[in-house]
């Protein structure tokens, strides 16, 4: 069974948004031309909702600026601009997103104390979604992975799903990310060398 993961097409990760991809907005209607198709037997998303005490928002740090590292949970991190603050509009899924088929939303980042890129787990694998189980209990073997970003969550997602065991398609034009000199040069080599596999919508959608 094939699923197509959704990641974080929320408003503060698109254009004029708190955390804007650049050019996020383009991959709105390729996710959506995917889903039209009969290719998926599931579509779930995931949706980054932090509360605003969040400890990856530069905001919570005096002194510190965004984009600064510090540690959180014991690790690196990365100080956001505050971005998807629960029950705001940044949070919500952009109204040009398709959704009628998204069966299951799975939301992370929850925890003031840790950050979460990927749909499975938290960033110290300290705790897991259920997204894994969830779809081993629908009988998925091959995930493919679209959305925002594609250096963070998508990129983190693909990992774990790999981990997982899951034969795991990364759709290359379904994805922008923060920095795309990054994905280029090193999200995509450690994608590879992971065994996921790095496709394009057309390679799907003909
Ligand atoms: C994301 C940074 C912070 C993402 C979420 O969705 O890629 N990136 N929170
Ligand atoms: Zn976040």
């Amino acid at each position: 069974m094939k699923a197509l993961i959704i990641i974080d097409i929320q408003n503060d990760f698109l254009p004029g948004g708190a955390l804007a991809v650049n050019k996020g907005d383009e991959v709105i209607p390729i996710i959506n031309k995917l889903q039209q198709t009969d290719f998926f037997d599931l579509v779930v998303a995931t949706q980054d909702w932090h509360p605003q005490n969040h400890g990856s928002f530069a905001s919570n740090h005096p002194g510190k600026n965004q984009f600064d590292k510090t540690t959180l949970g014991g690790l690196e991190q990365i100080l956001w601009p505050d971005h998807c603050v629960q029950e705001t509009n940044g949070a919500e899924f952009s109204d040009k997103l398709d959704t009628k088929k998204i069966e299951a939303i799975f939301r992370k980042g929850m925890d003031p104390n840790i950050d979460s890129y990927s749909g499975f787990f938290d960033n110290g694998k300290k705790k897991d979604t259920g997204l894994a189980a969830y779809l081993k209990g629908r009988n998925v073997d091959e995930i493919y992975l679209a959305g925002l970003a594609g250096d963070f969550c998508v990129y983190y997602s693909a990992l774990d799903s790999a981990d997982f065991g899951f034969k795991t398609y990364f759709i290359e034009d379904a994805a922008r990310s923060i920095d795309e000199n990054n994905f280029e040069n090193v999200v995509k080599k450690n994608l590879l060398e992971k065994g996921v596999s790095i496709i394009k919508s057309t390679d799907i959608i003909n």
